[in-house]
C-alpha cells in the first residue's frame, strides 16, 4: 500500500482564505496513476483550515461557547476542500471516497484515542481509494480539537504497515535551516532522529494550527517505523510525486526510522 499526504500549502494558497490550488490538484492527480497498489490520499486544511482554526482558538479545545459556531464553520469549509479534491480525483482517474477522520477514530488531548481501520479496508478492497483529511474532530478530554491529516496518517501506517509514505510539501525537503530565509540553506537527503536533534527548532508558521515543523518531523519518524520508505517530496514541482511513487531516484528527504 502507498498512502500519500496532499499538504494544505501545496493544494491551497495558505495564505488566501478558502482558496483552492485547481491546477495544481489535478496535476497531482495524474502523478498518483502511477500508484500500482492500493492507495490512500490525506490531505491538510490549508487555508480551507488553519486560518480560522487559528483566529477561534480551535486548537485550544473548548474554551467559550462562541467557538462552537467556528467548529461547524471550520467543518463545513474542510468539507469543502475535500469535496473539491475528491472531484479533482475523480475527473483525473482516481476512484476516490471521502473518510473523515472522526469517521475511523476517536479522539483525546489532541491524540488518537481508537481507531479503526475497517471502513479504509473495505473501500480499498473494492478498489477504491480512501481520501481523509485535517478536521476538527470531537474530543473527549477537550470538547473539541483539531486532527492533523499527519495523525492519520501516523494510524494508518500503524494498522497498514505501508511500503511508501510520501508527504508533499511546497518545499523539496527538510532543510538545515528555512529555505524561504536562508538561500544556502542544504537540504538533508536522508534524517534520521539524530539529524533532527540537532535541528534548530523553529517557531510554528503563523497561520498554522497543527505544529511546528519539528512535531511534524517527529510524527514522520513514527511513521518512518511502520512503513518501508517515508519521505518528503515537493509537490509543487512536477513530476516529483510521480517519481516517489515509481521508486525513481528523486530530489526529496528520505525519513529513517
Ligand atoms: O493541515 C489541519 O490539518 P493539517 C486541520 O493536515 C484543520 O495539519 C482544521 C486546521
Amino acid at each position: 500500500m502507498i498512502i500519500v499526504k496532499l499538504g494544505g500549502s501545496v493544494i491551497t494558497d495558505k495564505s488566501r482564505l478558502r482558496t483552492f490550488r485547481q491546477e495544481t490538484c489535478e496535476r497531482l492527480a495524474g502523478e498518483l496513476l502511477a500508484a500500482k497498489e492500493g492507495l490512500v490520499v490525506v490531505h491538510g486544511a490549508g487555508s480551507f483550515g488553519h486560518i480560522e482554526a487559528k483566529k477561534h482558538e480551535l486548537h485550544k479545545g473548548l474554551k467559550n461557547e462562541e467557538q462552537i459556531e467556528h467548529v461547524a464553520k471550520v467543518q463545513r469549509d474542510v468539507r469543502e476542500l475535500n469535496l473539491k479534491v475528491i472531484k479533482t480525483l475523480i475527473d483525473g482517474g482516481i476512484k476516490a471516497v471521502s473518510i473523515p477522520p472522526a469517521g475511523a477514530a476517536t479522539f483525546s488531548a489532541c491524540a488518537v484515542r481508537s481507531f479503526d481501520p475497517d471502513t479504509f479496508r473495505s473501500i480499498l478492497d473494492l478498489g477504491l481509494t480512501p481520501v481523509s483529511f485535517g478536521d476538527v474532530v470531537p474530543d473527549e478530554s477537550m470538547g473539541f480539537s483539531i486532527c492533523s491529516g499527519d495523525l492519520i496518517m501516523e494510524a494508518l501506517a500503524k494498522q497498514f504497515k505501508p511500503s511508501l509514505v510520501v508527504f508533499c510539501a511546497d518545499v523539496d525537503g527538510v532543510f538545515d535551516s528555512d529555505p524561504k530565509d536562508n538561500k544556502k540553506a542544504r537540504l538533508i537527503p536522508r534524517l534520521d532522529s539524530s539529524t533532527l536533534s540537532k535541528l534548530k527548532r523553529t517557531e510554528p508558521k503563523r497561520d498554522d494550527v497543527t505544529g511546528s515543523i519539528y512535531g511534524k518531523l517527529e510524527r514522520m519518524l513514527a511513521i518512518a517505523r511502520n512503513c518501508e520508505k517515508c519521505m518528503i517530496v515537493n509537490g509543487n514541482v512536477p513530476g516529483r510525486l510521480e517519481k516517489a511513487i515509481r521508486g525513481q531516484k528523486v530530489v526529496s528527504t528520505v525519513v529513517l526510522p
